[in-house]
């Protein structure tokens, strides 16, 4: 038997490739750690909740109001199981500001990105984040978003990646406005004869609280009796710790309401818009459109002895819902510490010269943003009007189309040419020159529809959104549009009719990227972007029921080139039943609940598991070869590279099989001469 004697442990090959496994193997698990999976479980259903200390009922998630936040770095992958635990209703969910490159079919738009999921199943979105920024998720089916289904989705930068703005520490508002009748009673109203309008909301809420006819002053002031907190509608307290700069995520997602937020005593610094960053400027108060957000900085630099009231209020429409308020609450002083001070007043909800002097200050940060190319290759008017469908049903029209959507999801149906599913006839790409917009329409009537407007890969899109007189006179309404897919360049805003005049008034310097943007009353908007993602998305106004009643455009953008869409987002209408789609069951995702697998442990493991064995491996080869009488002190790979015997003057590590050599192909004075083996 082979006895060893001076042989090292390990031999160099083996060492060598090992050093080599664990450099590959920790640059695999690095690249791994910088991108994660951020796995969500999602159960959706209504819920008895006391949003504004009035028991209603809201669609919750995993039995929470609002939705659980969601958090994710730059090139992290989310997955979402979203499990529909409605009886009777079906749902989706659209990340708002998640511009899905590669997967438009988890955008979350019922009809347009997927199909409802039905009660009682599931469906998982997976995609990527590639943007940092404040974002949200919210229902995109119906009017499920004002039922309370939506929550914050905030992207940060790779890790060890720093923001080109300080601060300390960070707070997260969502804010949001609520209604006591439900979205049924809502939604049957918006399409009764006459229509029935839903009204102002009861309550502003803040991260899903608010306090019905009882603000937090009222409480202080007066402790009235009717002002009951439960724990659900407690008042939102910020508590901060004097001489720090906070960064304010501040994310909308009302159905209906234009708000305005300020900080009494504190000016803020406007540094993020929409998940994009924008020069930075300093203001006293915000305003913020639904599907809006803003990052502010704010430094808590005023007398320490004090707490400070924050104000959000309506705007844009007469108001007629009270002001949320919340504690500004300086540590260590008590919460229930009265300001001195008043809170905030929100600026008169109709002066828009304010309102438009806010908007024009939102503009590119020089660092950080794209400019827009300077010519646009196609452009669409698209005149914003509200009419009447048989002189009866209230609706608003795009160039006097008031979409309804079918029931094939556009993705689908564009995709294997579907034609039967929706109008083939493109909708109009602008409307009358003379058309007065200073007047309700002289023909109120209009029609639904369902055409899309085309886009070829790369095409530079201008919209522009012309807002006109609604059907009162003179009645003009703020409409806040949302296009998903894509950021766009805001090239301006305007009173009037756009006409070639304004061109020069565009701005092409540095333009503010966005996904949402308002028009006036009676003013223009223009904006640009370049159809480069392939997909169908929808622009629409993001007010619910304005949505509800036809208020959007569907863009449709080199399907051709969209690939992999999971069967199971188009198992309903046309592509349910065609034959290039096979409805098999969807593969449940790795992981059931919990916010975040920590992918890079299985990464060490599954690195630990391959090197343990290739080095046992060695090891194994190394004593059977030592076993069977081999030397090891002069190896080569030259068998396994193809090389001749003549190529090597060494005996090869290769030749384990010694009985099989001939005289000629061994070289036993070699063998012989080694001292390190001792015949047995
Ligand atoms: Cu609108």
């Amino acid at each position: 038997m082979a006895k060893v004697a001076n042989q090292p442990l390990f031999p160099l090959p083996f060492l060598v490739f090992f050093v080599l496994s664990i450099i590959f193997g920790f640059g695999i698990t690095l690249s791994k750690a910088v991108s994660q999976t951020r796995y969500y479980k999602f159960e959706v259903d209504y819920m008895f909740w006391s949003p504004d200390c009035v028991e209603n009922i809201v669609l919750g998630i995993n039995g929470t109001f609002p939705g659980p936040p969601i958090r994710a770095n730059v090139n992290d992958t989310v997955v979402v199981e979203v499990i529909n635990n409605l009886s009777t209703e079906g749902v989706v969910i659209h990340w708002h500001g998640i511009l899905q490159r590669g997967t438009p079919w988890a955008d979350g738009t019922a009809s347009i990105s997927q199909c409802p999921i039905n009660p009682g199943e599931n469906f998982t979105y997976e995609f990527k984040v590639d943007k940092p920024g404040t974002y949200f998720y919210h229902g995109h089916f119906g009017m499920q978003r004002a039922a309370g289904l939506y929550g914050s989705l905030i992207v940060d930068l790779e890790e060890g990646k720093k923001e080109p703005f300080q601060y300390d520490e960070e707070i997260n508002l969502l804010l949001s406005d609520w209604w006591h009748t439900s979205i049924q009673e809502q939604e049957v109203g918006l399409k009764s004869n006459p229509m029935r309008w839903i009204g102002e909301p009861q309550t502003i809420l803040i991260n899903g609280t608010g306090q019905f006819n009882c603000t937090s002053l009222d409480k202080y002031n007066t402790s009235s009796e009717h002002c009951e907190w439960k724990d659900q509608c407690a008042p939102f307290v910020l508590k901060v710790e004097p001489n720090k700069t906070y960064r304010i995520r501040i994310a909308s997602t009302t159905s209906l309401s234009a708000l305005n937020f300020g900080i009494a005593n504190h000016t803020m610094l406007v540094v993020e818009a929409d998940g994009n960053y924008v020069d930075p400027f300093e203001t006293s108060d915000i305003d913020i459109y639904s599907g809006e957000s803003y990052s502010v900085l704010v430094t808590t630099n005023q007398a320490t002895t004090q707490n400070y009231w924050a104000s959000i209020g309506v705007r844009g429409r007469k108001p007629k819902t009270s002001p949320a308020l919340l504690l500004f609450n300086y540590l260590p002083n008590s919460v229930a510490k009265l300001p001195i001070s008043p809170p905030p007043e929100t600026p008169k909800w109709d002066d828009y010269d304010r309102s438009k002097s806010f908007t024009n200050r939102v503009l590119a940060s020089a660092m950080n943003t794209t400019k827009p190319p300077p010519i646009f290759t196609r452009r669409i008017s698209l005149l914003n009007t509200q009419n009447r469908i048989n002189g009866k049903f209230t609706k608003w029209a795009i160039n006097n189309i008031s979409l309804t959507l079918p029931s094939t999801p556009y993705l689908g149906a564009i995709k294997f040419g579907l034609n039967s599913t929706f109008n083939q006839t493109p909708p109009p790409e602008t409307f009358p020159k003379n058309y007065n917009i200073k007047i309700p329409p002289p023909n109120p009537n209009t029609n639904t529809g369902n055409g899309v407007y085309r886009f070829r890969s790369g095409e530079i899109v201008d919209v522009i959104l012309q807002n006109a007189n609604a059907l009162t006179n003179n009645t003009s309404e703020i409409h806040p549009w949302h296009l998903h897919g894509h950021d766009f360049w805001v090239l301006g805003f305007g009173e009037g009719k756009f006409s070639t005049a304004d061109e020069t008034k565009l701005n092409l310097q540095n333009p503010p990227l966005k996904n949402t943007v308002v028009i006036f009353p009676f003013g223009w908007t223009a904006i640009r972007f370049v159809a480069d993602n392939p997909g169908v998305w929808i622009f629409h106004c993001h007010i619910e029921p304005h949505l509800d009643m036809g208020m959007g455009v569907i863009f449709a953008e080199a399907v051709e080139r969209v690939r992999e869409i999971p069967p199971y987002a188009l198992a309903c209408g046309r592509t349910a039943t065609h034959n290039v789609v096979p409805i098999i069951p969807q593969p449940k995702p790795p992981r059931g609940p919990g916010p975040v697998i920590p992918y890079f442990m299985l990464w060490v493991i599954g690195l630990v598991i391959i090197v343990c064995g290739i080095g046992l491996f060695g090891v194994c080869l190394y004593r059977i070869g030592l076993r069977r009488g081999y030397t090891f002190n002069n190896l080569s790979w030259r068998p396994y590279l193809g090389l001749s015997d003549s190529q090597s003057n060494q005996i090869e590590f290769s030749d384990l099989s010694r009985s099989n050599l001939t005289q000629e192909e061994s070289n036993p004075t070699q063998e012989e001469s080694n001292p390190i083996l001792e015949e047995p």
